[in-house]
């Protein structure tokens, strides 16, 4: 049973009609307890179908709704909005309580939670810890930013809550008791919305305040925790005692647990160093769970990966085409970059779309060293031209359909051409996944053109 005693007789309101807005109706609707929703946009839901579904509860779409905001003991904040805005501070009572969906579910479930928070690779470690937990015999469930809300299953009699984290969620977390956690890594992202790197490493931070282990990268500072809970590290050193990383035995780059061998790189089934980095973080994660790292190394082979990550199109033309559309930040395109470089074949890059304030810089010292020619399109592309080193030749074009053109024209067989964007969807496209639907069709189109 859960204890609901605290959202009992409270004027609750839920802002955002989207995946976790209509998560908090549905478990409110479910424990009987009266709220309101209100979206800012007017056509964010179906009136009628809200009608249907939530009989008893209050509907505001189009405009934030002072009275309704004004009149809240509770606000449930879907992550996408931004309650730092006029319309909605200036209403907020002085009592009023807001915080997010996933903080209701810690509130009112106990479940031991591995956490994950960072810029990039959390939906690939996510995936491969619920995978691994799987293997183990637990009942591991994916929740969070992955695209599960967590009340969504809160009733479900699970071992383990494998959860992804994003910024916005933990902004409004506080109640998090995880088994273990980690931050993986931070680059320039979401600065439209946290305004400076140093505040978006803050609420970051904030997942290891929550947990009962803390597993850090030691190649990224933004990792590092200062404190006196039990620690685990992974990184691309050879690790001490206690914790994970790579190391060359016997010709071979290995997982290693200290000084002990796990499983060589080559044969894990995901491709690029930052994916081994993301299999050493899993384990670590599952270590601070006090799950078996044997069985955890041999549940490794059977992970399949995520779709838009580094994913190669089917072609038939013998070129490299890459789908990296997930890439919606400059650390995730370098990483790209550096792991699927080829000494002695074309690297050309197709990048761009909404940049999100982020500083491109970082990219030059890469482009230099790896890419031969870049493609930019969307909104930011003169942006992303601007920071081309001299030796890269770039060209800024209209569409996806023109860069894939122009990269298929640039390229012979044995190229790669790498769609990693470096940049959010949003200005051309519903989302990272039409994106990369779009470029593996067009891919496909121009190469059996080739062929
Ligand atoms: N809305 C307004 N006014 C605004 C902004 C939004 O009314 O100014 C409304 C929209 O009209 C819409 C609703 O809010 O009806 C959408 O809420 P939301 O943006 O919080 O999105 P959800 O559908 O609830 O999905 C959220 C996460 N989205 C964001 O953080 C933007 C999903 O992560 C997550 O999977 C889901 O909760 C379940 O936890 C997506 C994401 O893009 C994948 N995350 C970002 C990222 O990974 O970089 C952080
Ligand atoms: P997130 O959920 O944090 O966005 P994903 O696993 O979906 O992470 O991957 C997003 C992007 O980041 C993809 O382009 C992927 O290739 C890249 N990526 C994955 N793991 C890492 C990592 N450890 N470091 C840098 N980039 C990564």
């Amino acid at each position: 049973m859960l204890d609901i005693a605290f959202l009992q007789d409270k004027r609750i309101l839920v802002l955002g009609a989207g995946l976790s807005g209509l998560s908090c109706a549905r478990f409110l609707t479910k424990q009987q307890l009266a709220f309101d929703l209100n979206d800012s946009r007017a056509n964010a839901i179906d009136p009628n179908q809200f009608s249907q579904d939530f009989p008893t509860a209050g509907l505001s779409l189009g405009r934030w709704d002072s009275e309704l905001i004004a009149n809240a003991d509770i606000i449930l904040v879907s992550p996408g909005i931004d309650t730092s805005i006029a319309e909605i501070q200036t209403h907020l009572s002085p009592t009023c309580q807001m915080y997010g969906d996933v903080e209701l579910y810690c509130r009112l479930k106990q479940t031991p939670i591995i956490a994950i928070t960072g810029s990039n690779g959390k939906s690939t470690v996510v995936s491969l810890v619920a995978h691994l937990g799987k293997c183990l015999g637990y009942n591991t469930q994916l929740a969070g930013n992955i695209g599960v809300p967590p009340l969504d299953v809160i009733d479900a009699d699970i071992d383990f809550l494998a959860l992804e984290l994003s910024s916005f969620q933990l902004e409004t977390l506080s109640s998090m008791q995880a088994v273990s956690a980690t931050l993986l890594n931070l680059c320039d992202d979401h600065l439209d919305r946290h305004k400076t790197l140093a505040n978006y490493r803050a609420i970051k931070q904030r997942i290891y305040q929550q947990t009962d282990c803390v597993v850090v990268n030691r190649d990224d500072q933004a990792s590092a925790y200062q404190g006196d809970k039990r620690q685990i590290s992974f990184g691309l050193s050879a690790p001490t005692s206690g914790n994970f990383g790579l190391a060359t035995v016997d010709d071979k780059l290995q997982l290693m647990f200290g000084e002990t061998p796990l499983i060589a790189v080559e044969t894990l089934p995901l491709t690029g160093i930052h994916n081994a980095i993301n299999c050493l973080a899993a384990l670590a994660l599952g270590y601070g769970a006090n799950w078996p790292i044997d069985k955890m190394v041999a549940a490794l082979g059977s992970f399949e990966g995520l779709a838009h990550r580094c994913q190669r199109v089917e072609t038939t033309d013998q070129k490299i085409w890459i789908n990296d559309s997930k890439a919606t930040n400059v650390g995730a395109t370098i990483a790209a970059i550096e792991g699927l470089t080829s000494p002695d074949k074309q690297l050309v890059l197709i990048a761009g779309g909404q940049g999100k304030g982020a500083d491109f810089s970082p990219l030059t010292k890469v482009l230099a060293k790896h890419v031969n020619k870049l493609i930019v399109f969307g909104q930011d592309k003169a942006l992303l031209a601007s920071i081309a080193p001299t030796n890269v030749a770039v060209e800024q074009v209209g569409s996806l359909n023109d860069a894939v053109c122009i990269a298929n024209q640039s390229t012979e067989r044995g190229d790669t051409i790498l769609f990693s964007p470096a940049c959010a969807s949003l200005d051309m496209f519903t989302n990272y996944i039409a994106r990369g639907n779009a470029f593996a069709r067009l891919a496909q189109e121009v190469s059996s053109c080739t062929a």
